[in-house]
């Protein structure tokens, strides 16, 4: 059954941090719509599609006319009359007219939004759910495993702490619905805990405490003590995952940690985060050394990678063929996988195959600008991604996608909620 698209349009919308942000929505000759919002980055990676911004005063120079204009011009020309159904050669027709190696020409944004739109468009041409056309010929659907924000710091909470992302995982839940329920409870935990010590600043950009601390260590000690107080045994039920972000404070193989006060190298700041995991339940942790640190995250795998999940995200950038770099040279074994880093769902879905044929772990992630957009949601059980990571159990932008896991999880019927098989999680262990 065809499905030809009559019309692209491209509409300012606002993001969770204020900012104008691109929603495309795309009209079918029979009247079924699809729309998508593409969301923004505040700790990129220098290799992802980059956003097309205006510049100038308006919004701190973050509006997107040149971003819309793009989708109601150039784009809408190069997709009116195609079959909405055939996103490879959609998506292939996008990059091609974009043209340059990071999506700037058109926008990184401009892009994205349209590309998810295409595949919420064919969905309902299709007169199915959006997980469901994604997952076309799987069988075995399961819902990811939640990875959720208690702190959150870095770029994310004007660097209170260096660590962008102090999050858990209920690794012992029997289901999603129980994932969530557990990690309310450490959330709400944590908070009274800052409120006892008098450490209560509000919320961070992902939803997350705002991390009042002393030091990156603190956050951690508070973290392990409100999974206790929640009542569950750390590492068991419930374990710790940090984002270190580590780009944004160092380069060439230096680091400063602005909230400890010290500078160090390459090899200090991996003997920091392996004392870490010695001491702590972690089971994950992304970007411990910056996206030019290459050898920095070699030896680091070396070290650790037996034992938890080393995650790449600035370092491979949802790259299909960085990642297979990446596994080649031994430098991280799990990928962070965001659409709007590569571009369009295509390549997504190429960096997640990339990822599952080296062998890694992956994680479908937003980003720390989100909306009411549930699209990563569907992404991840279509394509059956293992794990997920939305930020923090506060905010709309946040909870609007959990929630849409306790729908999905529903509409897959009896033992819908089913975690990923979790043989090898954490990793390398039983
Ligand atoms: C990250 C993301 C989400 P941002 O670093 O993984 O936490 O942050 O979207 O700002 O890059
Ligand atoms: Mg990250």
């Amino acid at each position: 059954m065809s499905s030809l698209i009559t019309s692209v349009r491209g509409r300012r919308v606002w993001d969770s941090r204020g900012r104008p942000t691109v929603e495309t929505e795309i009209t079918l000759a029979d009247g079924k719509t699809g729309r998508a919002i593409a969301p923004a980055g505040a700790s990129t990676g220098s290799a992802e599609a980059v956003d097309r911004r205006d510049g100038g005063a308006a919004f701190g120079g973050y509006d997107v006319q040149g971003a819309l204009a793009a989708v109601n011009g150039e784009i809408a020309d190069v997709l009116a009359g195609r079959e909405v159904c055939d996103q490879a050669a959609l998506d292939a027709a996008l990059v091609a007219l974009d043209g340059t190696p990071n999506k700037a020409r058109l926008g990184g944004n401009a892009i994205v939004a349209t590309s998810m739109a295409i595949a919420h468009a064919a969905a309902a041409a299709q007169g199915l759910p959006l997980w469901r056309y994604l997952g076309a010929g799987r069988e075995d659907y399961f819902l990811p495993l939640p990875e959720v924000q208690i702190f959150g710091g870095g770029a994310h909470a004007g660097r209170r702490v260096d660590v962008q992302d102090f999050m858990v995982i209920a690794v012992g839940a029997a289901d999603y619905a129980q994932a969530l329920e557990w990690t309310a409870e450490v959330y709400r935990c944590a908070g009274l805990l800052m409120n006892e010590a008098g450490l209560l600043a509000g919320v961070a950009d992902e939803g997350g405490w705002w991390p009042a601390f002393g030091s990156n260590e603190a956050a951690l000690d508070f973290l392990l003590r409100a999974i206790e107080r929640a009542g569950y045994t750390p590492g068991q039920d419930v374990a710790i995952s940090l984002d270190i972000a580590a780009t944004d404070f160092g380069r060439k193989g230096e680091y400063t940690l602005a909230r400890d006060g010290r500078r160090i190298d390459s090899e200090g700041l991996a003997e920091m985060l392996l004392g870490w995991l010695a001491r702590y339940p972690i089971v994950a942790i992304e970007d411990p050394l910056a996206e030019d640190d290459a050898a920095g995250l070699r030896k680091f795998t070396a070290a650790a990678g037996d034992r938890v999940e080393v995650v790449a995200d600035d370092f491979i950038c949802t790259n299909a063929g960085r990642i297979a770099s990446a596994a080649a040279q031994g430098a991280c074994n799990t990928a962070l996988i965001k659409p709007n880093q590569a571009g369009t769902l295509s390549e997504t879905r190429a960096a997640l195959e990339a990822a599952r044929a080296a062998g890694w772990h992956s994680i479908v992630s937003a980003r720390s600008g989100e909306s009411e957009d549930v699209t990563i949601v569907h992404l991840a059980v279509g394509w059956g991604a293992k794990q997920l990571k939305v930020g923090s159990f506060a905010r709309s932008e946040r909870m609007a996608k959990w929630n849409e896991g306790l729908r999905l999880a529903e509409a897959l019927g009896q033992g819908g909620g089913r975690l990923a098989p979790r043989q090898s999680f954490p990793w390398g262990r039983k």
